[in-house]
């Protein structure tokens, strides 16, 4: 089953919003095949975000990641990596269309609440930066199959 992998970033934990974030993946249909709250070390930061090294926002993006507690959850479902992205929205909270998370939650440039991986190669190995096997879960619930129409192109 595709997996990507979400932060729930520190302004999140800070503003309180973590229950309703995580409400948009569960009201849309994705499922929690992991999740737990933690504090990235500058190390493991500078690992995810290994692309973004040279780029001028690179420093205060490391700085902002691990000012404090984070929740990263691993979401599966068919098509997750798009279907999260979309409801993220664009990467700046300012012109994320409302309906998003970004566009209902954010204002900020740097402050953009959620991280979502961009691809199904990013997604594997950001999942393995953040998740053992045995921390993560492959269950169906019971709205599965009236959420995903099985046999549907
Ligand atoms: P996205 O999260 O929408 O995939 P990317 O991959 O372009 O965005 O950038 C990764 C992260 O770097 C963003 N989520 C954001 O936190 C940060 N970022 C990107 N561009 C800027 C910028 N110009 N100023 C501040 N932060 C930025």
């Amino acid at each position: 089953m595709e997996k990507t992998l979400i932060i729930l970033k520190p302004d999140c934990t800070q503003r309180r919003v973590i229950g309703r974030i995580i409400q948009r993946f569960e009201d849309k249909g994705l499922t929690i095949a992991g999740m737990k709250l933690m504090q990235i070390s500058r190390e493991l930061a500078e690992r995810h975000y290994a692309p973004h090294k040279g780029k001028p926002f690179y420093p205060p993006l490391i700085d902002y990641i691990t000012s404090g507690p984070v929740v990263v959850l691993a979401l599966s479902g068919t098509g997750v990596i798009d279907m999260a992205r979309k409801l993220m929205g664009a990467t700046f909270g300012f012109n994320a269309e409302p309906g998003t998370i970004r566009g209902d939650f954010g204002a900020s440039k740097t402050y953009n609440l959620v991280h979502g991986s961009d691809a199904p190669e990013t997604a594997e190995t950001e999942i393995a930066l953040y998740f053992s096997p045995d921390e993560l879960l492959d269950y169906e619930t019971a709205t599965h199959s009236w959420t995903f129409k099985p046999g549907e192109s």
